[in-house]
């Protein structure tokens, strides 16, 4: 449709992915369907959970009810349709999010599956801010684990519509009401039951609907518990809608359509939060639980606009579309990843993008499902779409049309919390590693590069060390470029303490011909703001140190101070005055100078109490109440300060500095001593003296390294 001049040609499923991600198209998705759907008839919805409860299986089974594909595909056998890239495929998890669509009873259901490794919850961030409904999957087995549970936190801050979809009742040691108990207990919500499972384990049959509500059809030994639950379910309804509360104190009945909307309310509110059982690669509850996803969700039609988000959710309104995904290929170029928010989004146009104030010429566009994309000349408000081969756009990006500027929120993506120093494994490929490390981070934005000057170290920050490994595995792949990593340095810095007063830095050598002569005179004295290197103040009158050459010394005291003096670690917070000198008209040059300099200012930091600082953090940390104990003598024993507490709920927030040198594997420590139940953000504070013991340990391990070198 968009090559040819006929617009009446379908548009083709195409492949133009070749390469790394290898693409089968898939026959399916009606592309009139896709193309026709209005907002209203538009569902987003992002399935997350912890790692491997089955959002991927859930997601497969929509998608085979939905006549997507005609066959279920498996996590297992690595043919689901979501998990297509190849490391999702070795590993049996999800790395990506993807998006995949079902139709479903005259609706276009967008589903994005997002990763369940913690490591990997930048994409979760991303889907969660594209969507207007979660389903949150609960392994029957083991009730809420911690990975939901950290993605629960971030659901209530966004106040997003969610249910719990209840996975693998067929699965030995599944139940339900446990489950649901442990969603009580361990997320404080009070969900609404609105299925129940008919048998359990491998007697799991069906689910019993208690909105339309079937008095014949109740399994014998579901009939109190079903009818106890109805009642719930209709009270919770009830209290959604006044008209409803009225006609429920009247009769003390609703109907299934009246249920129906108090849920619908009550969803829209997060008053109400549903929960659902099934089994995914049974393909059991889940046409229940796309029934219910059509009926009771809101499209993207009908979101309540505040002032953040003050769009029109129609397609003839101005365009407003966020990025929310880019990925990198080496073979076919960048796949940009977009939610259309209002308006309607044209392929072949010209855009703004403005988050980055700068126009952009938008190509090719498609709809995707899973690796499978379907050329579209316009994706239109409520809907998704990808766009290829832009360059400008990132993650969190707004596009809108050029005379009518929108700006979108952004995304709230996870901070890093570990770092490692990474080089080539072979030499030579240092150019090679930087530019994959920068198409890997424009992919991932939670994937950070950087160059620490002091220790010239490359370094990589990321969410966790899968996250990194995954990262370093897909650069060998897609690049060819095989990394190592090690543990990265501190980086220490130098200063002093006390003054020195009237110093003498001298070079005088005569040895035959013309001689070497600079003789200089300074003071040196602490300033206490660290962070500026360095202050040099030229008290020189008279010409004892000639102008020409006071930049020499100035540079002899420059790169010492950069070398550092105790342990090679850079000299800052000096202030230095050069007050007085010696010259000699034949024998003084810049290069006298300069070591006179370099002399003066090494024999001033001697005396006066040169000590090392390193890097102290803020950090702050997030565990539930049990852990507190085991957090706290932690930290102590990390040096820690505590700075301060608070109760959040059933949580404790703890602030607290502790110097970087203890916490470079904190992510790893937190992770074990809390069952990966805590969470942790730090951020750089301020440098302080390291107590004697340790610094004489670091001293001494540098003078180690400089004679190995
Ligand atoms: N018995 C049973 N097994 C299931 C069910 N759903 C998923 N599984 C299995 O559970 C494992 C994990 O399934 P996935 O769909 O990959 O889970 P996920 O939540 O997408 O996992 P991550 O993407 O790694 O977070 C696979 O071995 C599935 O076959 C179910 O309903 N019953
Ligand atoms: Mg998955």
């Amino acid at each position: 449709m968009l090559e040819s001049a006929q617009p009446d040609v379908p548009p083709k499923a195409m492949s133009i992915l070749e390469g790394y991600w290898k693409v089968n198209t898939r026959e399916g998705l009606s592309e009139e369907i896709m193309q026709e759907y209005k907002t209203e008839n538009i569902r987003n919805v992002a399935v997350v959970a912890h790692s491997n409860a089955g959002k991927t299986s859930l997601i497969e089974a929509i998608l085979l009810n939905g006549g997507t594909i005609d066959r279920l595909g498996s996590v297992d056998e690595g043919n689901s349709v979501a998990d297509y890239a190849t490391d999702e495929i070795d590993r049996k998890m999800t790395i990506n999010c993807s998006i995949c669509v079902a139709e479903w009873k005259g609706h276009k259901i967008n589903l994005i599956d997002t990763p369940g490794a913690e490591d990997l919850y930048g994409d979760l961030a991303s889907a969660l801010r594209v969507v207007e409904a979660v389903i949150i999957v609960i392994d029957a087995t083991t009730g809420v684990e911690a990975g939901t549970e950290k993605i629960w936190e971030s659901i209530q801050r966004q106040k997003l519509p969610s249910l719990f979809f209840v996975n693998k009742m067929d699965k030995e040691g599944a139940d339900f009401k446990n489950a649901v108990s442990t969603v009580e207990d361990v997320l404080e919500a009070r969900p609404a039951i609105i299925q129940l499972p008919i048998g359990a384990e491998s007697n799991f049959s069906s689910v019993f609907d208690l909105i339309h509500f079937d008095d014949e059809n109740i399994p014998e030994d579901l009939i109190e518990e079903a009818q106890e639950d109805r009642e719930m379910l209709t009270e919770a309804a009830a209290e959604n809608d006044e008209e409803l509360i009225e006609k429920f104190f009247e009769d003390g009945e609703l109907t299934g359509e009246e249920i129906e909307l108090g849920i619908r309310n009550g969803l829209k509110s997060g008053e109400i939060i549903p929960a659902i059982s099934g089994s995914a690669t049974q393909n059991i509850g889940v046409e229940e639980l796309m029934n219910f996803l059509v009926s009771c969700c809101s499209s993207p039609a009908s979101v309540d606009l505040d002032e953040e988000n003050a769009f029109e959710p129609d397609p003839s309104a101005p365009l407003s579309a966020l990025v929310f995904k880019t990925l990198a290929d080496p073979f076919s170029g960048r796949l940009t990843l977009f939610r259309v928010f209002s308006g309607t989004l044209s392929g072949d146009s010209q855009l703004r993008n403005s988050t980055k104030s700068e126009n952009e010429r938008i190509g090719k566009i498609s709809f995707m499902n899973g690796k499978e994309l379907t050329n579209t000349p316009q994706v239109a408000a409520g809907d998704f779409g990808v766009a290829i081969k832009l360059n400008l756009a990132e993650t969190g990006d707004t596009f809108c049309t050029v005379d009518d500027p929108i700006q979108l929120p952004g995304i709230d993506l996870p901070n890093p919390v570990i770092s490692l120093a990474v080089l080539p494994a072979r030499d030579g490929d240092d150019e090679k590693l930087s530019t994959s490390l920068q198409r890997m981070s424009e992919e991932d934005p939670t994937f950070q590069i950087s160059r620490n000057e002091i220790t010239r170290q490359l370094l990589v920050s990321g969410l966790g060390e899968l996250h990194i490994t995954i990262i370093r595995n897909r650069m060998q792949d897609k690049f060819g470029i095989e990394t190592l990593t090690e543990a990265p340095k501190i980086p220490y810095r130098e200063t002093v303490r006390g003054r020195a007063n009237n110093v003498r830095g001298r070079l005088k050598k005569q040895s035959g011909g013309r001689g070497q002569f600079g003789e200089v005179w300074i003071h040196l004295e602490p300033i206490s703001d660290s962070e500026e290197m360095f202050e040099f103040v030229d008290n020189i009158v008279g010409g004892s140190v000639p102008r020409n050459y006071i930049p020499a010394v100035e540079k002899g005291i420059r790169d010492t101070m950069t070398k550092g003096v105790l342990a090679g670690y850079p000299l800052y917070g000096l202030r230095v005055t050069l007050y007085d000198g010696k010259h000699h008209p034949v024998d003084s040059s810049d290069m006298a100078f300069q070591l006179a300099g370099s002399q003066a200012i090494r024999d001033a930091v001697e005396t006066a109490k040169p000590i090392l600082l390193e890097p102290v953090y803020n950090i702050s940390i997030t565990v539930p109440d049990q852990y507190m104990g085991d957090v706290m003598g932690d930290l102590n024993s990390k040096r820690g300060r505590i700075v301060g507490m608070e109760q959040v709920g059933k949580r404790q927030v703890i602030q607290a500095t502790a110097p970087l040198s203890e916490l470079s594997r904190y992510s790893i420590d937190l992770k074990s001593l809390t069952s990966a139940r805590g969470s942790f953000t730090m951020e750089y504070d301020s440098y302080e003296q390291i107590p004697d013991e340790i610094a004489q340990k670091v001293i001494a391990d540098s003078k180690s390294e400089n004679e190995s070198e």
